[in-house]
């Protein structure tokens, strides 16, 4: 069967059965009858009938919207939130930690770190997902709608039981079939599919494509400033809103990829975003637009361009300039969600314009679901690095509730991981990255390690299962960073798939991401003297930090220079030495977690047991293959040998 939601079934089974009360009146609408559902269903009670009956009360409180308390008194717990979402959510979270034990007695109140935090789907309409790992979509096949509402009550479940409250419904990439989804027949199955979200206090939004004016044939066009286009959206989008009334808005990737945008009529970005928002402000809406603009014809003889400053370079010009309901939707890093990167320096510098910022569970280059990648401990790294925006200390995680000036028009999101595969995430495993994102979202100052504690034992019934797999994913993001690409250099992935390695992928292609290695050294010169200058975006003692060869982090040395072979770390090791170094270690590593894993065997159930051996072993081939390439690659170049005598092939 299908996972249900986070809580094993034998840990539902174990769980004493418990008595709510839920208070009428305020609070009744069809979230409420949800929750009303949810409680039967998770504590398989009858709901109590008046508040003495009930172990457990669920009251209004005068509380912020999104926010929730839970406290016992006497041998009651008493919870109360600002809204009926937030008691959903209150009633989550209740249940989830009741089941791990860890409930506080004393009162707590509980309250969103982002406001926005929301789950993108690349499902196209035929049924595929761009980089995708986990089957196909549950939304869409063959150009149908698949009408699966079980299976979307359950993801809808998953979401809202972590806190998450949006959802995009397709693609960025936005084909010719999806353009269709704010029309006709198609906007009346979206319509279906949001009425199950919004039982669950999410919002749904949809990618629009913004020659979309054009493409319906309507008009010969997309210039945001012709009147005849801004009226062409205002129409379409307000009947969007008028049919869903809690439509949440619009998402656009523009200019990018191959995707039209104001570009195309020499507009910027800010004329384009703003036209949309103007459609969709009189219903509350928003326009969520992303800032992964940057050259993809770049030649690589061109040393005067570096894609690392794109997004700087053209949205840092327009901060202030977006309407109100503009929502700047930015990755991590510079580049593009690779396994080590710097933080994109437009955050912190941002201060007038409302802030996303972008994470991919999805693991397009971070091992695609057959490589174990607890991506938690990459994004708890990159949110509490200080980005010293304003010059004052500003960790990443506090920018877009700090930085935007519209603080409700702020948040995270991450690329969705999920697919029709049974247990969602293709790798049992994988299943972590979701949960920890919606964690991350709700209290962005979690550590990776509660997460992890909290997935492994609602998950996995077994004690000895669950010491595995947290030993496992403890050091499975940094296995995967030792194995592949080294100190940040990035794409030396196969470009065909982004799985495996290619050392020279890109080296010569038209994407702008370059290692430059060559038999003196590697790595990307971005100082200010001599390389492209980009160490300089970045606020504060951040920008000399980065810009110096002594004090830049050895974990992103090479993405910030270009350095001889010879160099020695901050360890007293050589740049080449290290090299040989990780890829040894990090592929060993590899094979002894499938040993580990190994002892696993009859603890839990076989499906799952064998899902995560496969995909281990698979793993290994992988991280061999890297270790092999890479170090073959820089010892073609560099001529020195392993000072260890290890096997490197010629
Ligand atoms: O990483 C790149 C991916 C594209 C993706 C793009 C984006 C949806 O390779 O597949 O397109 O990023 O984020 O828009």
């Amino acid at each position: 069967m299908t996972d249900q939601c986070w809580l094993s079934p034998q840990l539902i089974a174990q769980v004493q059965s418990l008595r709510f009360w839920v208070q009428p009146g305020k609070l009744e609408d069809l979230i409420s009858t949800n929750l009303r559902n949810e409680i039967v269903m998770y504590f398989h009670s009858t709901l109590a009938g008046v508040p003495a009956e009930a172990d457990v009360l669920m009251t209004s409180g005068q509380l912020p919207d999104d926010s929730f308390t839970i406290e016992q008194k006497q041998a009651q717990w008493v919870v109360s939130a600002g809204s009926t979402t937030a008691l959903l959510h209150a009633f989550y979270f209740f249940a989830l930690h009741y089941y791990l034990g860890d409930l506080s007695s004393a009162r707590t109140v509980h309250r969103p770190s982002q406001a926005l935090r929301m789950l993108n789907q690349w499902d196209n309409f035929d049924g595929s997902i761009e980089r995708g790992y986990a089957g196909r979509s549950i939304f869409y096949a063959n150009n149908h709608f698949i009408g699966d509402y079980a299976r979307i009550t359950m993801y809808a479940r998953l979401m809202s039981s972590i806190g998450l409250n949006g959802i995009v419904l397709n693609n960025v990439n936005v084909h010719k079939e999806e353009t269709f989804f704010i029309t006709g027949e198609k906007l009346q199955r979206i319509k279906d599919i949001a009425a199950i979200f919004h039982r669950f206090g999410i919002k749904i939004y949809l990618s629009v494509n913004f020659a979309a004016p054009i493409q319906y044939g309507d008009l010969a066009t997309a210039d945001p400033l012709i009147p005849a286009v801004a009226e062409w959206w205002q129409r379409k989008l307000a009947d969007v809103f008028r049919l869903i009334p809690n439509f949440g808005g619009v998402l656009v990737k523009a200019d990018s990829e191959g995707q039209p945008g104001p570009y195309t009529y020499h507009r910027n970005h800010a004329e384009g975003a703003n036209m949309l928002a103007k459609a969709v402000a009189p219903f509350g809406g928003i326009v969520i637009w992303r800032a992964f603009v940057y050259n993809s014809q770049q030649d690589w003889r061109d040393r005067s361009q570096d894609r690392a400053r794109a997004a700087y370079d053209t949205f840092g010009p327009l901060d202030g300039q977006f309407a109100q309901n503009v929502v700047l939707q930015i990755k991590f890093g510079p580049i593009d969600f690779q396994p080590c990167e710097p933080v994109q320096p437009l955050f912190g510098a941002l201060r007038r314009t409302n802030q996303i910022i972008e994470f991919q569970a999805s693991q397009e280059y971070t091992g695609q679901a057959i490589d174990a990648n607890f991506l938690m401990t990459q994004w708890e790294q990159l949110m509490a690095f200080d980005t010293r925006g304003g010059d004052e200390s500003l960790p990443l995680r506090n920018v877009p509730r700090r930085c935007s000036p519209q603080p409700e028009f702020s948040g995270i999101a991450a690329v969705s991981n999920i697919g029709r595969d049974e247990n969602w995430t293709g790798n049992k495993l994988a299943q972590s990255n979701l949960y920890a994102f919606g964690r991350l979202a709700w209290q962005s100052d979690i550590t990776g390690q509660q997460v992890l504690q909290e997935w492994q034992r609602l998950t996995f019934a077994d004690g000895a299962v669950q010491a595995v797999v947290g030993e496992m994913l403890t050091a499975s993001n940094q296995v995967y960073v030792d194995y592949t690409a080294p100190l940040g250099v990035g794409f030396m992935v196969r470009a065909q798939t982004h799985y495996g390695p290619g050392p020279d992928d890109y080296e010569f292609d038209r994407w702008g991401t370059y290692h430059f290695a060559d038999r003196y050294g590697v790595g990307v010169d971005r100082t200010v003297l001599t390389g492209s200058g980009y160490s300089r975006l970045y606020s504060g003692s951040n920008a000399a930090v980065y810009d110096n060869l002594a004090t830049c982090p050895d974990a992103l040395l090479l993405f910030f220079h270009h350095v001889p072979y010879d160099y020695r770390l901050h360890d007293g090791q050589t740049l080449i030495q290290h090299i040989y170094n990780t890829h040894f270690s990090g592929c060993q590593a590899v094979t002894q977690m499938i040993s580990r894993w190994q002892t696993c065997a009859g603890r839990l159930p076989e499906t799952e047991y064998l899902n995560v051996l496969h995909r281990l072993q698979a793993q290994a081939k992988n991280a061999r293959e890297w270790r092999d390439q890479i170090n073959t690659f820089f010892y073609r170049f560099a001529g020195i040998p392993d000072s260890q005598g290890r096997t490197i092939y010629a």
